[in-house]
């Protein structure tokens, strides 16, 4: 049995069971379990040693954490933006708006390990010296968020949050806040919003949160698994955690993998884990399948054909070196059943659906881009569809306040580069049934 050696060492063993799903009314997510697996001793340490904030920072820092929601962007390079000397209010922010199709770790942190998040973020404000902080979960996952209350309730009580933490000069208020379940709320600036009760719309960047954040203060923004990966950094030190993972993309990273294998689920692994390694964890390819494509980093990540992906490590740079992103780590396993230009339509449904609509080539190329496809898999695909599918992604990467554009591109032009010949079949052949078995719809 393969065995992770990472940050999340207190979930139902190492590596994430699917059974996890069953087990929603567990108890050992509870403060005195957490504290049983030694939880809280990374603050403890801080604070009953007087660790400066300063080399708390730069454990991060050496330790080459990178944000685990999806751009990978150093951590401790994150904190170190924070202004020192600021006289007013700055802000932590946890971001747990998962969103993202295919990606389902977040809400399992906070679901059987709540504590950690706590650990991390109260670590966190106090290496950047922040006294306020939010966890914005999505709103789609309410009973997760009100374990999360249930959490900083407890927390509350024991002294570890609040006025003169654990009997130290540093207080910290730590509030959760859930959204709606709009997808547009995980882009960093419309979360601020959001929070501040607006409607969840992007701002321009820069200015950065770092500078310009929630309410237009000083604000810094890490993803779940970021602050959770921080209590293991602190009780072991900066080398061992990047000793776990590889140069640049220290330690572990929990992998979603669905789509079709045999045991979907969450997978925590060493960075740099090959990723043959887990699809085997995931009892590999469904029965009487073989592997035709994967997604390796959540819907927005372009998608790699599997000859490609199996020489790819399970890393920022590797994904990155192969032509794609690891982004949040959702990895979609497509087998020789699925039709390309089918996955595409649903894809590009779900960014249509989900544009903020704030700025024209997302608003509406991402139609366009539903349009097209959905006529090519209806059977009513022109000759000249290709071409307008490439120009319209075109027309939306790169000029878009922010990254939903990209994301829904992004995803079209790697469909178009590897699994072109499968749209042209289908524009070429309308009056045939899908490879799914679904017949042409009628015009
Ligand atoms: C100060 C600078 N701060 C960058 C900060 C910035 C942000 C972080 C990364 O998109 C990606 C996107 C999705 N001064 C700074 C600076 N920062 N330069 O660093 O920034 P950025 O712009 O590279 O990325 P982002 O806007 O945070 C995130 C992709 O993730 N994604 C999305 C996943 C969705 C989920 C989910 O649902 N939970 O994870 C998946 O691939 O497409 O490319 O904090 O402020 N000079
Ligand atoms: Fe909104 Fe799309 Fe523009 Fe982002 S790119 S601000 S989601 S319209």
């Amino acid at each position: 049995q393969f065995q992770a050696t990472g940050v999340q060492t207190c979930f139902h063993g190492r590596h994430i069971d699917p059974q996890i799903y069953k087990d929603l009314n567990g108890t050992n997510w509870r403060l005195k379990d957490y504290e049983q697996r030694g939880g809280y001793g990374a603050l403890r340490k801080i604070l009953n040693e007087r660790i400066d904030p300063a080399t708390v920072t730069q454990t991060v820092k050496d330790s080459a954490l990178r944000g685990r929601g999806g751009a990978g962007f150093p951590t401790g390079l994150k904190w170190s933006f924070m202004p020192k000397n600021y006289a007013g209010q700055k802000y932590l922010v946890c971001n747990s708006d998962e969103g993202e199709p295919g990606t389902c770790k977040d809400r399992d942190i906070l679901q059987f390990n709540p504590h950690i998040v706590i650990e991390g973020m109260i670590i966190a404000a106090y290496a950047m010296g922040i006294t306020v902080g939010y966890n914005y979960i999505h709103g789609e996952i309410l009973q997760t968020y009100h374990r999360f209350e249930e959490a900083l309730e407890e927390a509350r009580a024991a002294g570890l949050l609040g006025d003169r933490i654990l009997g130290s000069d540093f207080s910290f208020q730590l509030h959760a806040v859930h959204g709606w379940g709009a997808y547009i709320c995980g882009e960093e600036t419309a979360l601020l919003e959001s929070v501040e009760g607006k409607k969840g719309q992007p701002r321009y960047k820069p200015p950065f949160p770092a500078s310009f954040g929630l309410y237009g203060k000083p604000t810094t923004i890490n993803n779940t698994e970021t602050f959770a990966a921080v209590p293991w950094i602190i009780n072991h030190g900066a080398q061992a955690y990047l000793e776990v993972g590889k140069p640049n993309n220290g330690g572990t990273k929990i992998y979603s993998v669905s789509g079709d294998v045999e045991l979907p689920g969450n997978y925590e692994v060493p960075m740099g884990t090959p990723f043959a390694k887990l699809l085997e964890l995931a009892g590999g390819v469904r029965k009487g399948r073989t592997l035709k494509a994967v997604i390796p980093g959540g819907s927005s990540a372009p998608v790699l054909p599997a000859d490609i992906m199996m020489q790819c490590t399970m890393d920022y740079d590797s994904i990155a070196k192969a032509g794609s992103m690891l982004g949040s780590g959702a990895v979609i396993v497509m087998d020789d059943s699925r039709p390309m230009p089918e996955s595409l339509r649903r894809l590009s449904y779900f960014y249509m659906h989900e544009s903020c609509g704030q700025c024209t080539p997302c608003r509406e190329g991402t139609g366009w881009l539903w349009r097209v496809v959905d006529r090519i898999c209806n059977g009513h695909g022109k000759p000249g569809d290709m071409d307008l599918l490439d120009s319209v992604a075109d027309n939306i990467q790169g000029r878009t306040i922010c990254a939903l554009g990209d994301a829904a591109a992004m995803p079209v032009r790697a469909m178009l580069k590897h699994f072109r010949h499968e749209f042209e079949a289908r524009i070429r052949r309308p009056d045939l049934p899908t490879s799914d078995g679904k017949q042409p719809v009628p015009a």
